[in-house]
């Protein structure tokens, strides 16, 4: 059956019939300033895996990220002849890194139902060669704003919920009373399950990571439209429950395709939850890709 992206229920034509970057327009300027000051220590978290070959979780078709040499010292001679000096030299990388692996940013244009992107594009504009010429991830660009962290496996008492756990809205309020924060128009959630926690003490045993993820499950979705939330993160690898709660990729279709929301995946939330941070101040810079699907970030938190 062909899915079906109801165009009533979410966010389409809301900023116009050609906007491209969805609900990232509910972060205004003011709200990036008010976002500023919820900034109490100045403590600064990268929210990025480490781009390494090993011990970064993939889906084995997106293979893993690949750092190879272009220039080393090993290029002594190629640097003599731009004038190098003996002993002097410059070493350089070339990055192999499939989009949506390790911590990364969904562009608008990365998933579609009924044959359409969010706000209702064509998704048959898209070519090997260009791109996405519509909703790419140049679109939607870098943003910031208030991120609310919501750790629902510290509410369950765990280190990491179970693979393959739904996490319902009751869940998500639930994070939230006992962060004791507000949650608004235009704010970030990021939600921390402990899926990296988990993968870490897998793999440190040489032991194969689980298929099923703990995440968002369809409750969810009334949640986050109601409070008119601007973006999803989440430490997991596709914000959703694995398996899927529902049809393929459900929630990206009601978040990302209906709604406009940006997701954030593979995000490193555990240092922020050991120091008991329930907000910052959260910058997110994609690579701004022409007619990308994605692009790898490093997230900046402040708290
Ligand atoms: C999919 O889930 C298909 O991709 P991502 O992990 O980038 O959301």
């Amino acid at each position: 059956m062909t899915q079906t992206a109801d165009t009533h229920a979410g966010n389409w034509g809301r900023w116009g019939d050609d906007d491209e970057r969805g609900a990232l327009n509910l972060i205004t300027p003011d709200a990036v300033l008010t976002a500023t000051r919820v900034c109490k220590t100045g403590k600064v978290y990268n929210l990025g895996l480490p781009v390494a070959r090993y011990g970064t979780p993939v889906f084995p078709y997106r293979g893993a990220p690949q750092r190879l040499t272009l220039t080393s010292q090993t290029d002594a001679e190629m640097n003599a002849q731009y004038g190098a000096q003996p002993g002097v030299g410059a070493n350089e990388d070339v990055l192999v890194i499939a989009a949506h692996n390790g911590t990364h940013m969904d562009a608008l244009c990365h998933v579609y139902a009924g044959e359409q992107f969010y706000n209702g594009k064509s998704a048959h504009g898209f070519t090997s060669h260009n791109g996405a010429p519509y909703c790419g991830i140049e679109k939607t660009g870098g943003f910031a704003g208030r991120a609310v962290i919501l750790d629902v496996a510290k509410q369950h008492g765990v280190d990491w919920l179970e693979p393959g756990y739904n996490i319902t809205a009751d869940d998500l309020e639930a994070a939230r009373v006992a962060a004791g924060v507000e949650l608004g128009s235009g704010d970030i959630i990021l939600v921390r399950t402990g899926w990296l926690d988990l993968f870490a003490d897998v793999t440190a045993k040489f032991e194969e990571p689980p298929f099923m993820q703990p995440g968002l499950g369809s409750t969810t979705v009334e949640y986050i439209a109601d409070l008119d939330i601007a973006a999803v993160g989440c430490d997991n690898a596709a914000v959703e429950v694995i398996p899927f709660d529902g049809e393929f990729l459900s929630l990206h279709i009601e978040l990302l395709v209906k709604r406009g929301l940006t997701l954030l995946e593979h995000l490193v939330l555990s240092p922020l939850a050991a120091d008991d941070v329930s907000e910052c101040l959260l910058v997110v810079a994609p690579l701004l890709v022409t007619g990308g699907t994605g692009s790898p970030i490093n997230p900046i938190a402040i708290a």
